[in-house]
C-alpha cells in the first residue's frame, strides 16, 4: 500500500451538505403542492429489522392510516424541519459553514401536484427559482436530485407507480420543465436518488405498492427500466438544454466483503456487488451486465422492453456517478450461518471487524476508499460522495451545544479515506454530508435519529422551536472546509 501522506483535495472539491426535499420542507400541503407518496409513506420501525420487508408492505388502507397518523412517536415526513419556510434563514447558517456546494432535490410534487396535470405549479417552480438564486448569490453549488423518494401520490394510485410506463413521459415532461427553468442557475443534476431502492424498498422508491401473490421483484424490475429511460431521457434533455450540464446517476452503494477467503463466500461477495453495480452500469454503460440478466432468467422474471429502448439507454449515459456510502456488507454463501445487522435498504451480515450506529449500520471509513477505487477502476468516471454520515441520538449540553465528537470522528475518518482515494488517483468532484442540518430521518420517521452539523429542536412528537443550533461539529467541518481538508 501506498505510505504517502495525502494532505490535500483537488482545488475546485465540492464541500457540502444534502437534505432531500420530502424529509426537510415540511409544509407538504402549501404553495399548491400536491400530495406525494413520501407524505403517506409509513414508517419503518427499527425493532423490526427482521421483518423490514414485511413492514414495507403498504395497501391503500395503510395509505389512509399513515396519512392519520399522529403522536406516536413517529412524526411524519411530510412535516419536515420547515425548510420551505425557514431556508433563507438555513442558507445563511448553512453558508457561515463554507459550504461550496448544497445538494437538495425538487418534490415533483410541488412542480406537477397530479404529476399528469397540463400545466406545472408556478408557485413551486418560483420558490425553487428563489432557492438556487440565493445558492449562487452565496457562492455554492446547488447538486440537485430530480426525484429523493418522491412522486406525486396521484401517480402511484392512479398508474401504479413506475410500473406504468406512462410515467417515463410524465417524468420527461417534469424533468424538461424544471431544466429549462434552472438552466442557468443548476449545473450539477442528479436523477433519481439511490435508485436501487425500488428493488428493496418498491413503494418508496418506485411507488410500487405490495399485493398478495405478486411477484414484487418481477414488478420492481419492469418500473426500474421505465427509470432507467426515464433517466437517460432526462441526462439527454439536460445536455440539449444546457450543453454544460453535468448529470449523475445515484446508488446506494453496498460493497461487499466475502465473510472469508472461502472461493465460495468471495463469489458470493462478487454476486452481490455485480447486482448493486448493475444499476450504475446501464447508466454508465448504457446497458444490463450478465449477472442480472441471469437473475432474471433463474427467477422467471421478463423485463418488457420495447425497440428502440437499448438505443436510449446506450446514447444518453450519465457525466459522473454519485453514490450514498454509510457502511459496508459482507456476503457469504451461507449467510444464515452468521449472526445479521441492519442496514441501509436491505439488512446483511455482521462483521466483527467493524463498530456500527446505535442502528446497527456497520461504520467502514476504509471501505470508502475501497469502493471509490473500485468505482474509478469500473468506469473511470468523475465521482461523487453525495450522503454520508452519522444517524446518531444527540444530546443538548447544559450550555446549550450538542458536543458530538462522536459525528466528527465519523466524516474525519471517512474524509481522509477520501483523501487517501484521491491521492491514488480517483478523480473525485466532492462530498456532501448527509443532512447538515437535521432532517426526519427516512428509515424511521423519527427526529431522534440525527445527522446534522445544526441541530433542530424538534422531538419525534413534532414538539419544539425548530430553532437551529450549531453543533459542536459544525465549528470542525468549517474548519475543514477553509483548509480545504488539510485540518481533518
Ligand atoms: C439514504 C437516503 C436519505 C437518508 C439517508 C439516511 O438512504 O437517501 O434520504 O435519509 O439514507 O437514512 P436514515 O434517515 O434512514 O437514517
Amino acid at each position: 500500500m501506498p505510505q504517502s501522506q495525502p494532505t490535500t483535495f483537488p482545488e475546485d472539491f465540492l464541500w457540502g451538505v444534502a437534505i432531500a426535499a420530502n424529509q426537510a420542507e415540511g409544509a407538504f400541503d402549501q404553495g399548491g403542492k400536491g400530495l406525494s407518496q413520501a407524505d403517506v409513506v409509513p414508517h419503518r420501525r427499527p425493532t423490526d429489522y427482521a421483518n423490514l420487508e414485511h413492514l414495507m408492505r403498504v395497501d391503500e388502507a395503510g395509505i389512509a392510516e399513515a396519512v392519520a397518523e399522529k403522536g406516536t412517536g413517529r412524526y411524519p415526513k411530510r412535516y419536515g424541519v420547515d425548510f420551505y419556510h425557514r431556508w433563507e434563514s438555513d442558507l445563511e447558517l448553512l453558508s457561515q459553514l463554507g459550504i461550496t456546494a448544497f445538494r437538495t432535490s425538487i418534490a415533483w410534487s410541488r412542480i406537477f401536484p397530479n404529476g399528469d396535470d397540463e400545466k406545472p405549479n408556478e408557485e413551486g417552480l418560483a420558490f425553487y427559482e428563489r432557492l438556487f438564486t440565493r445558492l449562487r448569490e452565496l457562492g455554492i453549488e446547488p447538486v440537485v436530485t430530480l426525484s429523493h423518494y418522491e412522486m406525486p401520490l396521484n401517480l402511484v394510485t392512479t398508474y401504479g407507480g413506475w410500473e406504468d410506463r406512462r410515467l417515463i413521459g410524465l417524468f420527461e415532461r417534469y424533468a424538461d420543465t424544471v431544466l429549462t427553468r434552472y438552466r442557468d442557475l443548476v449545473t450539477y443534476w442528479l436523477t433519481f436518488n439511490e435508485i436501487n431502492s425500488t428493488l428493496f424498498e418498491p413503494y418508496t422508491g418506485g411507488g410500487i405498492i405490495e399485493r398478495e401473490g405478486e411477484n414484487t421483484r418481477q414488478r420492481a424490475f419492469q418500473a426500474l427500466h421505465h427509470q432507467f429511460l426515464a433517466s437517460a431521457l432526462a441526462t439527454r434533455r439536460a445536455h440539449e438544454v444546457n450543453p454544460g450540464a453535468k448529470v449523475g446517476c445515484m446508488l446506494a452503494r453496498m460493497t461487499f466483503y466475502p465473510m472469508s477467503c472461502s472461493p465460495d463466500d468471495v463469489l458470493a461477495a462478487q454476486e452481490d456487488n455485480e447486482m448493486n453495480l448493475f444499476f450504475t452500469d446501464v447508466h454508465v454503460r448504457g446497458e444490463y451486465n450478465g449477472v442480472v440478466r441471469r437473475h432474471w432468467a433463474d427467477e422467471g422474471i421478463t423485463v418488457v422492453m420495447e425497440p428502440g429502448d437499448a438505443e436510449i439507454l446506450r446514447e444518453h449515459t450519465v457525466d459522473f456517478v454519485s453514490f450514498s456510502y454509510y457502511m459496508s456488507m459482507v456476503s457469504a454463501a451461507n449467510p444464515d450461518q452468521h449472526g445479521g445487522t441492519p442496514g441501509n435498504l436491505m439488512n446483511g451480515i455482521k462483521n466483527p471487524h467493524l463498530e456500527a450506529s446505535e442502528w446497527g449500520w456497520q461504520i467502514d471509513p476504509k471501505g470508502l476508499r475501497y469502493t471509490l477505487r473500485d468505482f474509478w477502476s469500473r468506469y473511470r468516471l468523475p465521482l461523487f460522495v453525495v450522503e454520508n454520515g452519522l444517524g446518531a441520538v444527540d444530546t443538548v449540553a447544559e450550555d446549550g451545544t450538542v458536543h458530538d465528537d462522536y459525528r466528527i470522528a465519523y466524516h474525519r475518518e471517512h474524509l481522509k479515506q477520501a483523501r487517501e482515494a484521491v491521492a491514488d488517483g480517483v478523480q473525485l468532484l466532492g462530498y456532501t454530508a448527509w443532512g447538515g442540518l437535521d432532517i426526519i430521518s427516512f428509515s424511521t420517521s423519527q427526529m431522534s435519529k440525527r445527522y446534522g452539523f445544526i441541530h433542530v429542536d424538534q422531538d419525534d412528537e413534532g414538539n419544539g422551536t425548530l430553532a437551529r443550533t450549531p453543533k459542536q461539529s459544525f465549528g470542525w467541518y468549517q474548519r475543514v472546509i477553509a483548509t480545504n481538508g488539510a485540518a481533518l
